[in-house]
């Protein structure tokens, strides 16, 4: 989500600011700032709706030189995105960049006001600004005052702030929102990730929960929770900066589709012997935990949670473990009654992402027997605060609407069932042998449905003009089928909605004519004939059906009827296999509605806010 990049060094920072920025804009912002100490001795800012080539624009047109700086790109949770409501906000002699939310930001503005303080801005933001101005009155060190004031704040925040009164450091603290200190040589960094800083520095410093630090160009120092003048481990990255560019592709989402193929092998690579997967592949402990679990609890967003609810057929039907899944926003605050020997499940892209680490923190309380993250990026706060970890390997993931995100999570989701199921002997005769040929296999297939690319680049052009359409279908086709439903909806704004293709009658069905498409996904199981029948129900209304089926179904194209032949799969697999079609469907309904497809409105990438 938002993003905080900040740098104190012997040399013009702007430019750095503005590539850190830059880095971390694939994620979609609104507005974007930068505060800079200037050479003449200033605290001065620029801030611009829109895009960071907007501050870029603004900067080259006025230049703000400095060895101090911070910046930030904002996505809006207080206040409309505008200028005045972008960071960095000013109080003073400071400057203040915030990500995450401030929950009593209302009662805070009421006593600043009563106290003269004057707010420019809708945001919960400007109260932090404010508050440590007023702190720095009676205790005029920079850090001290920071110290003492987010005592006084609730909610979460990262939080980087300048002082024209001292500008020899930068000071940050962390809360609910990550941040990461780049070492450099007679300078350093402050960023939200990683990524923002590997223009300029390969060795990082992550804060942790409640720290307080203290960046000059030539020391860093921290503060725990408890005040305590702590280390933080030194991390290098030995892989070099990771290149950002779409290759031959027009959008980074259409470049992470055809990347499928490439990270689900790589996702596999060293998780399997010849007929077996190697359940150490979860951490040192993870059989002699398999072996205790009796149910499993998942918890996960948007696209993560879809692939959570495949899981849980895969789960009850393969390994006979019951299993729950749940988003995370509804688990984190409900009273929930933990199974015996449950194992706690997180899914998530980021790592970062601000519901599901809050459900695990709650779910650490909550007797589970262990917790496990599914997750892309190691070092994240997930994989750190989990007992055990399957890392998927898709590779940065640039495009809002997560795709090869998605269908890796799901190969760690089937590689954790077999690993239950084997671990505790609940698997069928020969079915994990049969099912890790089946995952060898699955590369090849995943680039099988992508050479489809054009023939579903035509039937895109069915939806271009619609405003509704319907998802549908069944066992572990239904979470593929809501999937499908949010990735156009997050992409093409088309309002699409997912069913189990058997709830058609207790409803949706009341929806359907001919301006509603109906988009099906068809393998060749047992529920095919059933489905057959749901989707007669559809062509007695007019509705309009596109049907990615089995090449071995049996399902041809006739009147209103879109059939597309999908290469045959084990049903297991269909899943994955059937994600793809759905993805390029709407990529290209998108493309043709000219929306922003891999920053689609209104919408961030890992998202750290509540
Ligand atoms: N609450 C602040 C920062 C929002 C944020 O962190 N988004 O990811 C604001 O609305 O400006």
């Amino acid at each position: 989500m938002c993003g905080i990049v900040g740098a104190v060094a012997e040399r013009n920072i702007t430019a750095i600011l503005l590539e850190g920025l830059k880095r971390l804009e694939y994620r979609g912002y609104d507005s974007a700032g930068v505060a800079v100490f200037t050479n003449d001795e200033k605290l001065e800012r620029m801030r611009r709706p829109g895009k960071v080539s907007e501050l870029e624009r603004a900067l080259d047109a006025e230049p703000l030189l400095g060895r101090l700086g911070i910046a930030h790109t904002r996505w809006a949770t207080h206040g409309a995105p505008c200028e005045r409501n972008a960071h960095p906000h000013f109080s003073g002699d400071l400057a203040v960049v915030h990500n995450g939310i401030i929950e009593n930001y209302e009662a805070l503005r009421e006593q600043l006001k009563a106290l003269g303080y004057v707010f420019t801005s809708d945001t919960d933001t400007e109260v932090i600004a404010h508050l440590l101005s007023h702190k720095l009155k009676d205790l005029a060190d920079l850090t001290v005052a920071l110290k003492a004031t987010v005592k006084e704040l609730h909610g979460a925040y990262g939080l980087a702030v300048i002082s024209a009164k001292q500008p020899d450091r930068l000071v940050a603290a962390r809360s609910g929102s990550p941040l990461v200190i780049g070492l450099g040589l007679g300078e350093n960094f402050l960023a939200s990730d990683q990524l923002a800083l590997r223009q300029v520095t390969d060795r990082f410093m992550y804060l942790e929960e409640g720290d307080i630090a203290e960046i000059r160009r030539d020391s860093v120092q921290i503060w725990d929770l408890n005040g305590k003048d702590v280390e933080r481990e030194v991390v290098q990255y030995r892989d070099g900066a990771e290149a950002a560019d779409k290759g031959e592709f027009r959008h980074y989402m259409l470049k992470e589709i055809h990347e499928q193929p490439a990270v689900v092998q790589r996702t596999l690579e060293g998780r399997l012997s010849q007929n077996q997967v190697l359940v150490q592949a979860f951490g040192p402990q993870a059989a002699e935990l398999f072996a205790k679990v009796r149910n499993v609890q998942i918890v996960a967003c948007g696209t993560s949670y879809h692939a959570g609810m495949v899981a849980r057929y895969w789960l009850e039907e393969l390994a006979g473990i019951p299993c729950q899944v749940e988003v995370a926003s509804e688990f984190r605050y409900r009273k929930v009654v933990v199974q015996p020997d449950s194992l706690f499940v997180t899914i998530s892209q980021s790592g970062e992402t601000a519901d599901t680490l809050a459900a695990l923190r709650n779910a650490k309380e909550l007797g589970f027997l262990a917790s496990l993250a599914i997750c892309n990026v190691g070092i994240s706060s997930l994989v750190r605060e989990s007992d055990l970890t399957l890392l998927t390997q898709a590779g940065r993931e640039i495009g809002v609407a997560s795709t090869k995100a998605f269908t890796t999570q799901l190969v760690g989701l089937l590689l954790l069932t077999l690993s239950l199921g084997q671990v505790r002997g609940t698997l069928g005769e020969g079915v994990e042998a049969k099912l890790v040929e089946e995952l060898r296999r699955l590369p090849a297939r995943l680039g099988e449905a992508l050479a489809m690319d054009n023939t579903v680049e035509k039937i895109a052009e069915l939806f271009a003009e619609k405003n509704h359409t319907l998802f549908l279908g069944r066992g572990a086709q239904f979470p593929v089928a809501m999937e499908g439903a949010l990735k156009l909806k997050e992409i093409s704004y088309i309002h699409a909605e997912a069913y189990p293709a058997g709830e058609l009658k207790h409803g949706p069905l009341a929806l359907v004519d001919n301006d509603m498409p109906v988009v099906t996904v068809a393998p060749n199981n047992e529920l095919l004939e059933k489905l057959k029948s749901n989707l007669q129900e559809v062509r007695a209304r007019g509705g309009q059906l596109i049907v990615f089926a089995d090449e071995k179904a049996g399902m041809t194209n006739g009147e209103g009827t879109h059939v597309v032949h999908m290469p045959h799969i084990h049903d297991i697999l269909s899943p994955i296999l059937y994600t793809i079609p759905l993805q390029l469907l709407s990529y290209y309904v998108a493309v043709l509605k000219g929306t922003d497809v891999d920053q689609p409105r209104n919408l961030a990438k890992s998202v750290t806010v509540e």
